[in-house]
């Protein structure tokens, strides 16, 4: 039978790249984001390349309202959800603490530990009523190292890391996997957003070194969750070869 991944943040980057690798190997897909027509266009392609078997949910995962009503309207078969990606995450800003701007923080904080949270909380019952599944959060090194100008961005990825272990303790009574797919840098629209759409200062970003691919990750996730039964991956550090850790990055020019 057809497995079932859904997918959030699949309208770029990380996301985007592991439905197209999910959607060639198969899977039912539920792909969500908030920007209505990427995700559209995302679907016909799938369709179009993969003959897959495509949902699209569009949500803010910040709004708990938009996440259940979403999640609740699945219905049938798209309910049988196998693997939960928690992907949707961003970086909002690069300066010291003492210079953040508070709506900044609160956008990282209400999107990538409220809205994980919020999303995971609609998904376990499911998964707990079916004993099976297993839920994928995407970390990064930001949430194993802190760099300088990354404070609340690097706290938000620490807190991922905080819910991985829970969540992994508090379902394994109920047979449920959980991991961390933890990347450093990859060239996906991270930068862009994290700098205002402000492409040049992004592109400086991947300069005079291979960063990760988006497809990179989306192998390793397809990696952790194709184990058997009885291996679970708690936690995949995934870096670039030129990259030792957050501030050490080997750039040739
Ligand atoms: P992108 O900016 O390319 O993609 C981010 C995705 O998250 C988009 O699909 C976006 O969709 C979605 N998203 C953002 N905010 C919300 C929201 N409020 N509600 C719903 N969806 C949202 O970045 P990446 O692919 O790089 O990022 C994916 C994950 O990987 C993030 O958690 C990031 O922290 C993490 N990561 C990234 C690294 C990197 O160097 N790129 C390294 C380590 C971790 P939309 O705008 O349509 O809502
Ligand atoms: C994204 C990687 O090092 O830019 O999580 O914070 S980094």
């Amino acid at each position: 039978m057809k497995k079932t991944i859904l997918i959030t943040g699949a309208t770029a980057g990380i996301g985007k790249a592991t439905a197209e690798l999910y959607a060639k190997n198969g899977w039912n897909l539920i792909i969500t984001g908030r920007r209505k027509k990427l995700l559209e266009e995302l679907k016909e392609s799938l369709i179009h390349r993969f003959s897959a078997d495509v949902v699209t949910l569009n949500f803010d995962v910040r709004h708990k309202e938009e996440v259940n009503k979403a999640i609740s309207s699945l219905t049938g078969k798209w309910r049988n959800i196998d693997v939960l990606l928690n992907n949707a995450g961003l970086a909002k800003g690069f300066s010291d603490i003492q210079d953040g701007s508070v709506e900044d923080w609160e956008t990282m904080i209400d999107t990538n530990i409220k809205g994980l949270l919020y999303v995971s909380k609609t998904i376990m019952p499911i998964m707990i009523e079916r004993k099976s599944g297993h839920i994928v959060n995407i970390g990064s090194i930001a949430g194993k190292e802190v760099y300088a100008k990354g404070n609340v961005y690097c706290s938000t990825k620490h807190a991922v890391e905080g819910i991985t272990k829970a969540l992994r303790l508090d379902l394994l009574p109920h047979k449920i996997k959980v991991s961390a797919v933890c990347p450093g840098a990859v060239d996906t629209e991270f930068s862009t957003v994290r700098f205002d759409g402000d492409k040049d200062r992004a592109k400086d970003v991947y300069n005079g070194y291979q960063p990760l691919l988006a497809r990179d990750i989306a192998e390793a996730i397809y990696f952790v969750v194709s184990r058997p039964f009885h291996v679970n991956i708690n936690d995949l550090l995934i870096m670039p070869t030129a990259q030792a850790n957050t501030s050490n990055l080997l750039r040739e020019e």
